[in-house]
């Protein structure tokens, strides 16, 4: 899909304010400072529409993000931030799980993590229910650029052997300072809606 007219929509704190349209939406999920906001600027080649932030843990809302006036890229609250207080981690796990479960739209998840790291506690707490949500979604390695070029299909393998040893889950490299991976997720997408 080429884009043309992304635009932020709005930064919802309760269901209510989620958009009213039907159209189908796709989420980025993944802890804190993974990268879900530079996904979405990097997809739709503008710098800084989604708000990323150097300071993890940030963004509190759910941002919803109108793409053409064809999808949502919908952006969640990161978990697992350390700063966070217990009780904030489970606000914001709440806040999150309000919206997975119960948003009728959403075509697609796209579960980020960090390429450099073997997944999180928090990461396999998120895959195993985003499993039991049985929505559809793919896995993507991201800060691709910051392992060895000709390491990166060796460590999205394993990455994917570690969450999901099936291996039914598509698992793609990605990074949102070398743009080379953008394609094949925009196929991916373009296949959805
Ligand atoms: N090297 C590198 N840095 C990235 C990449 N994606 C995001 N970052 C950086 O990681 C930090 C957090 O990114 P952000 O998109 O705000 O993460 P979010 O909290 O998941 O939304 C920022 O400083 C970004 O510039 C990437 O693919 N490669
Ligand atoms: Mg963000």
């Amino acid at each position: 899909m080429l884009v043309k007219n992304p635009k932020f929509e709005i930064s919802a704190v309760s269901p209510k304010q989620y958009p009213k349209n039907n159209l189908p939406e796709i989420v980025l999920v993944g802890k804190s400072n993974v990268g879900k906001s530079s996904f979405i600027n990097t997809m739709i080649n503008r710098k800084n529409l989604a708000r990323t932030s150097s300071e993890p843990g940030k963004t509190r809302q759910i941002n919803f993000y109108n793409i053409d006036n064809v999808f949502y890229f919908v952006d969640l609250p990161g978990y697992g931030f350390s700063k966070m207080s217990k009780k904030e981690q489970e606000q914001v796990g709440k806040f999150i799980e309000e919206y997975l479960f119960n948003r009728k739209q959403i075509s697609l998840i796209i579960f980020l993590i960090d390429i450099r790291h073997s997944p999180t506690e928090n990461d396999r707490l998120m895959y195993n229910y985003i499993i039991s949500s049985k929505l559809p979604f793919i896995i993507l390695a991201n800060k691709a650029d910051k392992i060895a070029i000709t390491k990166v299909d060796d460590t999205v393998r394993y990455l994917q052997k570690e969450l999901n040893p099936i291996g039914d889950i598509p698992t793609f490299p990605f990074s949102s300072e070398r743009k080379i991976y953008k394609d094949k997720i925009w196929k991916h997408i373009d296949e959805i809606i």
